[in-house]
């Protein structure tokens, strides 16, 4: 009853400074982001992610709030990357790997061996090879505030270890959903299968595929060292990884709270990249006493020659992406 007093007069004294012209002073709506994440809570990914929504919280004086859902609680990668477009997921990382169905620009990361080393990649994903994939994002709903590390990609599997492209030949591989790593597959002569990342474990232990490719420190995390114990070292694939808000949230807020997340963005960045060198080595270990059998692939120049098909077929069929591919193939 007493309440009920309370808003009555708050509702007429809301009316009573509306005929005025006048409002109660309020506080603008907290908002709170949920924030999608394939790995495990420790895992560098995870730990920028929290980084980023801990500073954004502070900084706005928790005007823009969050949580991150990691593990992959909130679907697989290509559903999240929809999501996130749609602005039902307001923020992610995502490896570009994946991105490349929704958007183009991101495909020339993914093209094997483009990046001749990590240091090459920052250069130019913080520089303008970033700036024209982050546009090509931005024009399909994601805003990108960073690009993460994802080290190199390399073979693995439960058969024998590679050294040869011959060697992949006949093997059934999981692949990121992306075409081009199904080119990139059959041009060595082997089977590519696409598949979540979530099933990749399963798939290798029941034989439903061979081998996968990946980091060291996805390789560790998910357990796939356990079920296929042959890690070659290709480093065929260097794809960054973007930590990125849907558009859609991104307009609802202010330019000043806009700002501040672009600079928490960055700032985890810098201490993901961070991590990431110390978790790799970590990860190599781990697994190597775990059994895993490494090798480091001699000659990679037959893999390179192999893929001359996938760039063809890539360039042939997005002659617009020529200058941006070349632009990263021609750096120093
Ligand atoms: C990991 C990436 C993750 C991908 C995963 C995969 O960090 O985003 O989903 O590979 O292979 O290295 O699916």
């Amino acid at each position: 009853m007493k309440t009920k007093n309370i808003l009555r007069s708050f509702a007429l004294g809301g009316a009573l400074l509306a005929a005025l012209g006048l409002s109660f002073p309020t506080a603008p709506e907290a908002k709170e982001l949920r924030g999608w994440n394939i790995h495990v809570p420790d895992y560098p990914v995870s730990h920028g992610m929290e980084q980023f929504i801990a500073e954004v919280a502070e900084k706005t004086g928790g005007r823009v709030t969050g949580k991150v859902f990691h593990g992959g609680v909130l679907g697989s990668q290509p559903d999240a990357i929809e999501q996130v477009r749609l602005g039902a997921i307001d923020f992610a990382v995502f490896s570009l790997g994946p991105m490349g169905q929704a958007v183009p620009e991101t495909n020339v990361v993914s093209l094997p061996f483009i990046f001749k080393s990590i240091d090459q990649m920052y250069r130019l994903m913080d520089g303008a090879a970033g700036e024209a994939i982050g546009e090509g994002m931005a024009a399909k709903g994601i805003v990108p505030l960073g690009w993460y590390d994802a080290g190199a990609r390399s073979f693995y599997n439960s058969v024998k270890p590679i050294n040869t492209p011959g060697d992949v030949g006949g093997m059934k591989v999981r692949v990121m959903n992306n075409d081009l790593f199904v080119g990139m597959i059959e041009s060595m002569g082997g089977n590519a299968t696409p598949m979540a990342f979530a099933e990749v474990y399963q798939s290798l232990k029941t034989g439903v595929v061979d081998g996968a490719e990946n980091n060291p420190p996805s390789y560790e995390s998910t357990n796939h060292f356990e079920v296929a114990k042959y890690y070659s070292i290709s480093e065929h694939l260097i794809i960054p990884e973007c930590l990125c808000m849907s558009k859609k949230t991104w307009d609802g807020l202010s330019a000043e709270d806009q700002a501040v997340l672009k600079e928490a963005g960055k700032a985890s960045a810098l201490k993901q990249r961070e991590l990431w060198q110390a978790r790799e080595r970590k990860s190599m270990e781990a697994v190597v006493a775990g059994g895993t059998l490494v090798n480091q692939i001699a000659d990679k120049a037959p893999f390179q020659n192999a893929m001359a098909a996938v760039y063809d077929q890539f360039l042939a069929q997005n002659p617009e992406l020529t200058d941006l591919v070349n632009l990263i193939r021609n750096a120093d």
